[in-house]
């Protein structure tokens, strides 16, 4: 018999609840966790099979250097003292900004990306690629312009709508929501409820489906702008909530003018007519919520049905209401504001891209990589992703990992990218380190889990990411010289910590963007792990949004800096996850505009709504 212990998948970015069964330090039964409070018992044959991927013989067991073609064992003195030196190299001989970041897109590792991108930007370079910047660049450039700030992104408040739409979203296998099959299932079967999906291809999930619009390839900005105009024609409006939250839309209306949409419905989409105007129906009148994903993300004319899906939200109301669009409750961003209207946010020197949510799209890395500008990228530093194999065009990428002049790959598999560096770093598993789980976001409760360690590692030599990280920053000898005191504060708790680094900062305020490097410095040891240092940090910054919300939920009141110290030891009691605060759904005053209100004109973008 072994031991069961609390923990989640870390396969999708659902990130289920789950119990494993360890024996002699292996995971011998897997199942999901009925007491996680947002998985409830849920999860698919993926996270069942999470034995399999981490007693995997293609995990990492220590340092690899490149020699003559080949990966040799190195120590790790030796890996960080060589990547560091030529990292100092590069930086001073070219520029900080020809050395990126590749990495933070992982749906179970989020604590080493704080100390990544500081890293990043110690060495004087903001050059961050993600997973994240070729699915959701058009989205959060869309959502950014609408409500003020691109880290703000919306979504379908799906479990307690009667109108489900599956938009390019194949749910049944990808899952993308909490208990997909369940929520799929519910709507299928409930008479007072509906299930439509929107995708050309009878997919698993069109099988459930009450209503299955298979529209042609790529139409879907026909089929968009002729919904908007069929909602229009027939009154379907909320004109109280454009009066109330919208700024825009008599400038944006005009753009449907004159659209044929019977036309474009037919001879463009393929679609019956009549169909259409049932689907547009049911959603501009019923208590809707429309999740779209990859068909939509990641097809062409991405970022203008991503604009039309939220007019059409936003034009009949669907939007900060239960069921319908929301935007979730969240303990930290997972990407950064970067408005490419401020003069700040610098373009990259090929292809002159800018950042959207601070990260580049992957599909530029080959182009500002294999070129002769002078600024071209030299050096990469990869972790927890694999571009090699999943960013747009592989022979491209290859082709630019062997032109550079260093290349990093921090994994736990000897995978596609790693067999093409330099230098290969053995990083511990998600289930051998302290962690959390980030894009999970919850509504209207903020659900929070920090996964304990299952395991013990695998490999002795293997270092969870963000003490990797760490090391760099040493290495390199850009970690600031910080006092014993800030090294001893933690030991009589949270509290009395930030308060020492409170008072540190004032004294030391160009030190201020450091506070996740910091707290995993000084912090981690005395909690015996950088992560949870770094969760702390997260409490400890949260917004005043999550701490008023946490102080609803019974937490001591968001001024009170107590309030991150009895949070913490609270969820270290609940290793299956708990919810840590409570949020409005309505609540517009959450909205970075400076009226509060939606603005809902994009001026780019009108031309090519044409
Ligand atoms: N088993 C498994 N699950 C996963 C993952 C995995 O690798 N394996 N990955 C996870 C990740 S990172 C993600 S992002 C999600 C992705 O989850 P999904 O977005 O559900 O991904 P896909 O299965 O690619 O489904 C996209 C759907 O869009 C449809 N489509 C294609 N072209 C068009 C079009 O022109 N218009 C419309 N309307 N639809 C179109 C396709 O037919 C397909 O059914 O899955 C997550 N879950
Ligand atoms: N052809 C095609 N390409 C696609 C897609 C598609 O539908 N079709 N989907 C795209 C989408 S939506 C996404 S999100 C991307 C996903 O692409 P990636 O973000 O590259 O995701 P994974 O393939 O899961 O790679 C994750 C890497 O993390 C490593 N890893 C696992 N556990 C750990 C750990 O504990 N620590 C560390 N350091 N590393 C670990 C794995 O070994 C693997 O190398 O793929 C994209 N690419
Ligand atoms: S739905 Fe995603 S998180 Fe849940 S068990 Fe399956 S792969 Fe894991
Ligand atoms: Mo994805």
């Amino acid at each position: 018999m072994g031991e069961w212990k609390h923990t989640s998948c870390v396969l999708c970015a659902q990130n289920c609840g789950l119990e494993m069964e360890v024996e002699d330090g292996k995971i011998i039964k897997v199942r999901g966790d009925k007491s996680n409070p947002r998985s409830q018992g849920y999860c698919c044959r993926k996270g069942l099979s999470m034995a399999h991927y981490e007693h995997n013989a293609d995990r990492l067991l220590y340092p690899l250097k490149k020699v003559n073609g080949k990966h040799e064992r190195i120590p790790w003195e030796q890996a960080i003292s060589e990547i560091s030196e030529k990292l100092l190299k590069i930086r001073d001989e070219h520029g900080g900004q020809t050395i990126a970041y590749m990495g933070g897109g992982s749906v179970g590792g989020q604590m080493e990306v704080p100390v990544g991108l500081k890293f990043l930007n110690m060495l004087g370079s903001r050059t961050y690629y993600s997973s994240l910047g070729q699915e959701f660049s058009s989205t959060y450039w869309v959502d950014g312009r609408l409500f003020g700030k691109q880290f703000y992104p919306s979504m379908p408040d799906t479990h307690k709508c009667d109108t489900l739409v599956g938009w390019g979203w194949n749910g049944w296998m990808s899952n993308q929501e909490p208990q997909a099959r369940t929520l799929i299932l519910d709507h299928e079967k409930d008479p007072d409820k509906c299930f439509i999906v929107i995708d050309p291809r009878k997919s698993e999930t069109a099988e459930h489906a009450n209503i299955h619009l298979q529209l042609k390839p790529g139409t879907d900005t026909l089929l968009l702008k002729s919904m908007i105009r069929i909602t229009l024609d027939s009154g379907w409006t909320d004109e109280d909530f454009i009066a109330e939250h919208i700024s825009g839309w008599d400038e944006v209306k005009p753009l449907f003018d004159g659209w044929d949409a019977r036309r474009a419905v037919t001879e463009g989409c393929g679609l019956d007519f009549d169909e259409v105007v049932r689907v547009t129906k049911l959603i501009a009148t019923t208590k809707s919520a429309i999740h779209q994903d990859l068909g939509i993300y990641m097809n062409r004319n991405s970022t203008i049905n991503n604009y039309m899906l939220q007019i059409f939200r936003m034009i009949t109301g669907r939007f900060g209401v239960e069921g319908g669009q929301v935007v979730p409750a969240f303990l930290y961003a997972i990407g950064g504001n970067s408005d490419e209207r401020n003069p700040k946010i610098g373009r990259s020197p090929v292809t002159g891209m800018f950042p959207i949510y601070s990260v580049f799209p992957p599909a530029i890395f080959p182009a500002e990589t294999l070129s002769d500008d002078p600024n071209h990228i030299r050096a990469v530093i990869v972790s927890a992703v694999n571009p090699l194999r999943t960013w747009p065009d592989t022979k491209a990428y290859e082709k630019a990992f062997r032109s550079l002049d260093l290349s990093v790959c921090i994994d736990t598999a000897y995978s596609e990218t790693a067999r093409e560096c330099d230098y290969v770093l053995p990083c511990r598993s998600y289930m051998e380190t302290y962690d959390t789980v980030g894009f999970n976001y919850s509504f209207p409760e903020l659900y929070f889990q920090m996964r304990q360690p299952v395991v013990p590692p695998l490999s002795g030599e293997a270092k969870g990411g963000s003490e990797i990280m760490l090391e760099l920053i040493r290495g390199t000898g850009l970690m600031p010289e910080l006092p014993q005191s800030l090294y001893e504060a933690g030991r009589d708790g949270i509290t009395a910590y930030g308060m020492e680094l409170m008072m540190y900062l004032q004294e030391h305020m160009e030190l201020a963007g450091l506070v996740p490097v910091i707290m995993a410095e000084t912090l981690g040891p005395v909690l015996g792990s950088t992560n949870q240092a770094l969760i702390v940090a997260l409490l400890v910054g949260a917004s005043k949004a999550v701490k008023i919300g946490a102080n609803a939920m019974g937490y001591p009141e968001a001024d009170d800096p107590t309030q991150a110290e009895v949070i913490f030891e609270d969820v270290k009691k609940h290793p299956e996850g708990m919810i840590l605060s409570t949020f409005q759904c309505d609540d517009f005053r959450l909205l970075k505009t400076e009226d509060k209100k939606i603005a809902l004109h994009i001026p780019e973008l009108d031309a090519p709504m044409q």
